[in-house]
């Protein structure tokens, strides 16, 4: 993948902090296609024949990081398949990378990320947030002890990530504690900033 042909930003933030709403917003006014690592890997998960299934679904509940081989191979092909019969060539890889490793492959081996665009919340507004979503989105780690590792991960393995690319310059930080719409309005003066 060329960098002049393709823009990633990577859309990253805890458990339940709105990437996903987020990303949704965006794809409907300015044309991203919208990755969510963990939508791939729970569609993989369900996917009648494939080999990861049961692999994938111990690490989702347990809220550990899947290893980056399954992970990195589900985003390249949904990339290139969005390329392929939509033309798409912007692109927003929620969820991803969750850890050291995984953002030096991807940037090595696909394509740099332009930024990190970081959703910054309180663990218990996202608690809050999870366990209320919980009660309707049939997902196995909305539940109060995959809450919990899931955070715990967050806070260990991930946020590594986003401090490096905070060192980098390379972090797009947004207060995800206020309302859907107020989120959204920083995100797009701060995207504007950036030239986006
Ligand atoms: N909501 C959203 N924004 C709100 C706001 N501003 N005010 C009030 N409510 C708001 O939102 C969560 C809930 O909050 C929703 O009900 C929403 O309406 C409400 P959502 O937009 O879904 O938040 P999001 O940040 O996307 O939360 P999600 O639960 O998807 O985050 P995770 O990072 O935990 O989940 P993900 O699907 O990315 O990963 C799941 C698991 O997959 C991981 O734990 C891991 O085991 C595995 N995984 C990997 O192994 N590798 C990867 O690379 C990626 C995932
Ligand atoms: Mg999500």
């Amino acid at each position: 993948w060329d960098p002049k042909d393709v823009t990633v930003l990577f859309v990253l933030g805890g458990p339940g902090a709105g990437k996903g709403t987020q990303c949704a917003k965006l794809v409907s006014d300015y044309g991203f296609k919208h990755l969510s690592a963990g939508d791939l890997l729970r569609e993989e998960q369900d996917r009648a024949g494939s080999q990861f299934g049961d692999l994938i679904k111990s690490y989702i509940k347990e809220g550990t990081i899947v290893p980056m081989e399954i992970t990195i191979k589900l985003l390249e092909n949904a990339m290139q398949a969005a390329r392929e019969k939509e033309n798409k060539h912007m692109f927003l890889i929620d969820g991803f990378p969750r850890k050291l490793d995984q953002a030096h492959a991807f940037e090595r081996s696909v394509v740099p990320s332009k930024f990190t665009l970081f959703f910054e919340c309180t663990e218990e507004v996202m608690l809050e947030r999870l366990l209320d979503r919980g009660k309707t989105s049939g997902r196995a780690d909305d539940n109060i002890e995959s809450i919990k590792k899931r955070f715990r991960v967050f806070v260990e393995t991930s946020m590594p990530v986003v401090n490096e690319f905070e060192e980098q310059g390379r972090v797009v930080r947004v207060d995800a504690v206020q309302a859907p719409e107020k989120v959204y309005q920083d995100v797009q003066s701060k995207l504007k900033e950036r030239g986006v």
